[in-house]
């Protein structure tokens, strides 16, 4: 703990003049942090926690500790503060006799944080700098997300898969995030996130069989067309019921705490999840017990077919995180360079402070919510288009790279079609691989099956044989 204190003050010494300016918002130490601080230097104690193996109930002894103190703070308010102020819990308070009500935000909105305009144009050298191969990997990956996209799309409409949600607009936010991160982070997505397992090596076969649910799915055919996972790649399988996993990624950063593993987790979700009360439970939680935890809010302006404005009235979602004492930044979604230097440094704080992060990233879902949908229903064509072409994050980058000298007309035409033809070859194969196993619906849950679980087990294989040009061919136990 003296080490990550010690560490604290250096980062945020370095961070605050180069991100001050851009809208993050910084927070006076918490007061648990210094009750570490005045800990360490009374006693030591701290120190010799960090230098040796995790010791938890010491740990929660000092946690408990900090309560301890609180209410202390409490019971002589009335002494400890003198007159105009009121020394309470995380720092004194001003007495004042002006009835005044705190407005409903500031005056202005809080700034997004940008370095590559819509013409690839530096606007500033305030960034994390990246080698032209890192760039490269990254303009190949979003291309790859965007083919992947377009293609598995069409799948669905020729009826070849049931389902797929897309990522259109959003290939900076998965892509260039997933690259600041690192194998140790633990993911937990929303389902507007596959780009980031691309980058982390999940393949284009990988994803074709987990979308046909074929035999070869690491899934086993049990999750929804686009809802995977992956242990190999700490990518925690996707679940639709928005949010939830918000939650869990503060469970999961907590326990990296615990182990003092030196990684945080990393959780994805839309505008509409801060709408869930799982969202508020989190942050909350994460800021009290200081997890070092991402939340990365992709704020693409829909919640299926309800806009921003119809589901809050704060500015966005960044000053959430003000409200429960989390360091928060807003960025341009559509801006790979400013994305990758927002989570790098939010990287680092939340390991070396361990603490909190809240990203909010300003982008718009480019595509229908998910096949199952048709955007043009709610929102105007002329909308679609504007964000789809002036503010697309792929070509975007891709003009960066071509003003560097990086990128060219006939590499872009050798990608695209190698690309396509990859792509095509994961479907035309996965589409011929069988489906699993009936049997695997039954398994893996229980060590020993339950009665009325073999009963269904029994009822099915009945059904199959009695109907079998109901099912698909090859559906055997
Ligand atoms: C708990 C829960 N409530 C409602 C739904 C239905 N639903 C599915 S997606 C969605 C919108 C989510 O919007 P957002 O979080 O902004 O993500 P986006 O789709 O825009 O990426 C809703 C309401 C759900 N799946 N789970
Ligand atoms: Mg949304």
């Amino acid at each position: 703990m003296g080490f990550y204190l010690s560490k604290s003050r250096t980062v945020m010494h370095n961070l605050k003049p180069k991100l001050g300016s851009l809208g993050v918002m910084f927070h006076q130490s918490s007061g648990i942090a210094s009750f570490y601080h005045h800990q360490e230097s009374q006693s030591g104690l701290i120190k010799n926690l960090g230098a040796g193996s995790c010791n938890r109930p010491t740990l929660f002894t000092i946690w408990r500790s900090e309560h301890f103190k609180a209410e202390k703070q409490l019971d002589c308010k009335q002494n400890c503060g003198g007159p105009q102020v009121l020394n309470f819990p995380g720092g004194n308070v001003k007495f004042t006799s002006e009835l005044d009500f705190l407005p409903e935000g500031l005056e202005e909105r809080v700034h997004c944080y940008r370095i590559l305009d819509e013409n690839g144009q530096l606007t500033s050298s305030n960034f994390v700098q990246i080698s032209d191969e890192l760039a490269v990997r990254m303009y190949t990956y979003m291309a790859m997300l965007q083919t992947m996209d377009t293609i598995f799309y069409e799948a669905q409409r020729q009826g070849r898969i049931s389902f797929y949600v897309t990522a259109i607009g959003e290939e900076a936010i998965n892509i260039a995030s997933a690259a600041a991160l690192q194998l140790d982070d633990p993911v937990f997505p929303q389902y507007r996130e596959s780009g980031v397992l691309l980058w982390r090596g999940f393949t284009l076969q990988e994803f074709a069989n987990q979308c046909f649910g074929n035999k070869n799915d690491n899934c086993k055919g049990r999750q929804m067309p686009a809802h995977y996972g992956s242990v190999k790649h700490n990518y925690f399988t996707v679940a639709s019921t928005v949010a939830t996993q918000v939650p869990h990624a503060v469970g999961a950063a907590y326990s990296l705490k615990m182990d003092r593993i030196n990684a945080c987790s990393i959780t994805y979700f839309g505008d509409g999840g801060t709408s869930t009360g799982d969202f508020h439970a989190a942050l909350n939680f994460a800021a009290v017990m200081e997890a070092p935890v991402i939340f990365f809010c992709r704020n693409n302006g829909w919640a299926i077919s309800t806009p921003v404005g119809d589901q809050f009235r704060s500015d966005g979602i960044v000053v959430r995180g003000q409200a429960y004492g989390v360091h928060s930044i807003r960025v341009d979604g559509n801006d790979a360079l400013a994305i990758y230097s927002a989570v790098r440094a939010a990287r680092q704080m939340a390991i070396t402070e361990q603490r909190p992060v809240l990203i909010e990233a300003l982008t718009y879902r480019g595509g229908h919510h998910t096949t199952s949908d048709d955007s043009t229903r709610y929102r105007s064509a002329e909308e679609i288009e504007w964000w789809r072409v002036a503010q697309c994050p792929v070509s975007r980058f891709r003009k960066w790279l071509e003003k560097e000298g990086w990128w060219n007309s006939d590499a872009e035409t050798e990608l695209r079609a190698s690309l396509r033809k990859q792509v095509l070859h994961a479907i035309q194969v996965a589409e011929q691989v069988e489906k699993p196993p009936v049997a695997d619906i039954f398994t893996d849950v229980y060590d020993a099956p339950p009665s009325n679980l073999h009963e269904q087990e029994t009822t099915l294989v009945e059904a199959i044989e009695k109907h079998p040009k109901e099912y698909p061919p090859n559906f055997s136990c």
